[in-house]
C-alpha cells in the first residue's frame, strides 16, 4: 500500500518547497497509525528528522565515536572536530561569526535556566523587574520566579490582546529604570503569533534592560540574526528544527557570556583546579561542564544543512500557506474558536482552537483514530490559557513536510468531532 500522502504544489500559493520530495527524507511519514496514514501535525511539540540527521548521528557512532577534548588520540580529534565544527555550524544559522559565543545546551529550557542562574544571581537584586509576557512558555516564567524567589526581584508582564498579540502600548509603563531584562518568545508555542522582538529589542534597550530571547518556535521557521533582532541572548533547541532532543544552543553577547559566573561544576569547565578554588575554561566551555551531547551537536548540525538546503525563508511562507487554508475552511465550522491573529502572515504554522462542548483532548483522542497526531492541552502556557478563559486547546502545528491534503485529514476529522458532539 502506497501510504505517502500526494503533493499538489501548484494548490499551495506562496509555498516554493517540494513536499513530494521533502516527505521522501522523512522515513516516519510513510507509516500508519490507528489504520491510516499518518497526518503528524504536532510539530511545535517536536519535529521529525530527515535521513540526513539520523545517518549523520549513526555515522558518527559507527566510525567517531570519542570523547572530545581529552584524548590525543585519532578518533578524539575526529569527534573534537565534528563537534567543534558544529558549534560553528550554529554560530553561522544564528547569523554571527563567533562560534565561542554559543554554548551547547540540553535545549530552550536549560539555555533560560543557564541565564536566570547565572547572568540573574550577578546581575538581579531586590526591586529589580524581570519583564515578562502573558504568552510565554513555562520555559521562560519559572526560571524566572526561581530567580525572583532567591533575590527578591519582581516580575511584570506585556499583557496579550483579544487577537492573540502582545500589547506593547503596555511597553511605556512596564519598562523602567528598575527592569534589568525583558525576556520574550520569539514565536508562541501555543498561539503561533511571531513577535517583534527587534521592536522591543530597541525599547528594552533604550530602558537600558537586556534582551532574551525564547527562539524555541522561532528557529524552527525562519532564518534567525541574532544581531538583525537587537538580542542579548537567544536559547533554541535541536529537536523543533528536524535536529535531535537533548540538544539546543544558548547565543549570548559575549561580554555577557565573559562576565557571567559558571553554571555548573565538572570537568571541562575549568582552567586550574586546586584545594579550595578554581579558576575557569575560556568560553564557551566555561559553561559545559561533563561529557557533552556529541551526537547530538552533530545531528543538530546535520539539521541545519538540511533546512538551509531546503531553503528557510521557504519554511515560514510554506506554513503560513498551509495555515491561511486551514482557518478559511475551520471558521466554517460551526462552534469552533479560532485563537491568535487571523492574519497568516502574524504567525508561523500553529492553529489553536476547540469546539463547541467538545474537550481539548476529546478532539486530539478523535483524531488520532483517523491517524491524525495534535497535541491537546494547555501547552505549558498555563497563563495564555487563563487571559482566554480555557483550560486548554486542540492545536495543530505544520512543518515543511506537510501538505494541504493533510489539512484536508485534519478538516475530515474535525468533522468526526462535530458529529459525535452536535
Ligand atoms: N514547547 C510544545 O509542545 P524544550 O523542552 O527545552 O526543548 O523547549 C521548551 C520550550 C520553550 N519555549 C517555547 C516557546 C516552547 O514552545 C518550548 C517547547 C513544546 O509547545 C513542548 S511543551
Amino acid at each position: 500500500m502506497d501510504l505517502s500522502v500526494s503533493s499538489d504544489l501548484a494548490s499551495i500559493p506562496g509555498s516554493s518547497l517540494d513536499v513530494e520530495r521533502i516527505r521522501a527524507d522523512f522515513p516516519i511519514l510513510g507509516q500508519e497509525v490507528n489504520g491510516h496514514p499518518l497526518v503528524y501535525l504536532d510539530n511545535a511539540a517536536t519535529t521529525q528528522k530527515p535521513q540526513a540527521v539520523l545517518d549523520a548521528i549513526q555515522d558518527y557512532y559507527r566510525t567517531g565515536n570519542a570523547n572530545v577534548h581529552r584524548g590525543i588520540h585519532e578518533l578524539s580529534r575526529r569527534a573534537t572536530d565534528a563537534f567543534e565544527g558544529a558549534r560553528g555550524r550554529v554560530a553561522r544559522f544564528l547569523g554571527t561569526q563567533d562560534p565561542s559565543e554559543v554554548v551547547w545546551t540540553r535545549g530552550t529550557t536549560e539555555g533560560i535556566n543557564l541565564v536566570a542562574s547565572t547572568w540573574g544571581d550577578a546581575h538581579v537584586g531586590r526591586g529589580d523587574e524581570i519583564l515578562l509576557s502573558e504568552m510565554e512558555h513555562h520555559s521562560n516564567i519559572v526560571p524566572w520566579q526561581l530567580l525572583a524567589a532567591r533575590t527578591g526581584a519582581r516580575l511584570r508582564y506585556i499583557p496579550v490582546t483579544d487577537e492573540g498579540t502582545l500589547a506593547l502600548e503596555a511597553l511605556d509603563d512596564l519598562l523602567s529604570e528598575r527592569t534589568r531584562l525583558v525576556a520574550i518568545g520569539h514565536v508562541s508555542n501555543a498561539l503561533g503569533t511571531i513577535h517583534p522582538v527587534a521592536e522591543i529589542a530597541e525599547r528594552a534597550h533604550e530602558a537600558g534592560a537586556l534582551l532574551l530571547v525564547d527562539g524555541a518556535q522561532g528557529a524552527a521557521h525562519h532564518p534567525v540574526d541574532v544581531g538583525v533582532l537587537g538580542a542579548d541572548f537567544y536559547a533554541f533547541s535541536g529537536h523543533k528544527l528536524c535536529g535531535p532532543t537533548g540538544i539546543g544552543a544558548l547565543w549570548g553577547r559575549r561580554e555577557l557570556l565573559e562576565a557571567m559566573p559558571p553554571y555548573q561544576g565538572g570537568g571541562e569547565m575549568i582552567s586550574v583546579v586546586e584545594r579550595d578554588s578554581s579558576s575557569w575554561a575560556d568560553l564557551p566551555h566555561k559553561f559545559e561542564a561533563g561529557t557533552p551531547n556529541i551526537a547530538g551537536a552533530i545531528g543538530l548540525a546535520a539539521a541545519l544543512d538540511y533546512l538551509e538546503g531546503v531553503g528557510t525563508d521557504a519554511v515560514l511562507v510554506h506554513e503560513q500557506s498551509l495555515v491561511a487554508y486551514a482557518l478559511d475552511r475551520m471558521e466554517e465550522i460551526p462552534g469552533i474558536r479560532l485563537f491568535g491573529p487571523r492574519d497568516p502572515e502574524k504567525r508561523a504554522g500553529v492553529v489553536s482552537f476547540l469546539m463547541g462542548d467538545a474537550h481539548a483532548h476529546d478532539i486530539s483522542t478523535i483524531l488520532d483514530t483517523e491517524g491524525v497526531a495534535i497535541r491537546a492541552g494547555h501547552h505549558c502556557a498555563q497563563l495564555l490559557m487563563r487571559r482566554y478563559g480555557v483550560a486548554a486547546t486542540a492545536r495543530a502545528s505544520f512543518y515543511l513536510y506537510n501538505t494541504r491534503e493533510e489539512v484536508d485529514r485534519l478538516l475530515a476529522g474535525l468533522e468526526t468531532v462535530r458529529k459525535i458532539f452536535a
